[in-house]
């Protein structure tokens, strides 16, 4: 279809000189979250991930066991799900405390889908 110049009768106020504000929506995204997942190796002791998950993850000693049992057992697993900023953080202290024991831990961050 050709395009017509618009007529100034078909133009809002009709070409008088008034003007119409159109409001656009800024479409705001969540921002993307991230699992922190927690290796298996064959030498840090299980009592020292037990308190890893403890001490930084917030876990009950039971839930703790539970997981370090997963990651034992299955190769990793996800031990929380949290902001980059928080997730980068919580990797970083059990990296340093792992490396301060001497043990070869290893603690990962993966972005969500
Ligand atoms: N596989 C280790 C052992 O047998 C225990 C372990 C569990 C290590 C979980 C790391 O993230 C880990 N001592």
């Amino acid at each position: 279809m050709l395009l017509q110049p618009l007529k100034m009768s078909d133009k809002p106020g009709g070409g008088d000189g008034t003007s119409v504000l159109v409001e656009t929506r800024t479409r705001t995204r969540r921002p993307p979250l991230y699992k922190v997942l927690l290796l298996n190796d064959d030498y840090t002791p299980m009592e020292f991930v037990v308190h890893v998950l403890e001490r930084f993850f917030g876990m009950n000693h039971a839930q703790a066991f539970e997981i370090m049992l997963t990651v034992h057992k299955k190769g990793l697993a996800v031990v929380g799900v949290f902001s980059h900023e928080i997730a980068e953080t919580k990797v970083g202290q059990v990296m340093d405390f792992a490396r301060r024991h001497q043990h070869p831990l290893q603690c990962t961050m993966e972005r969500e889908d």
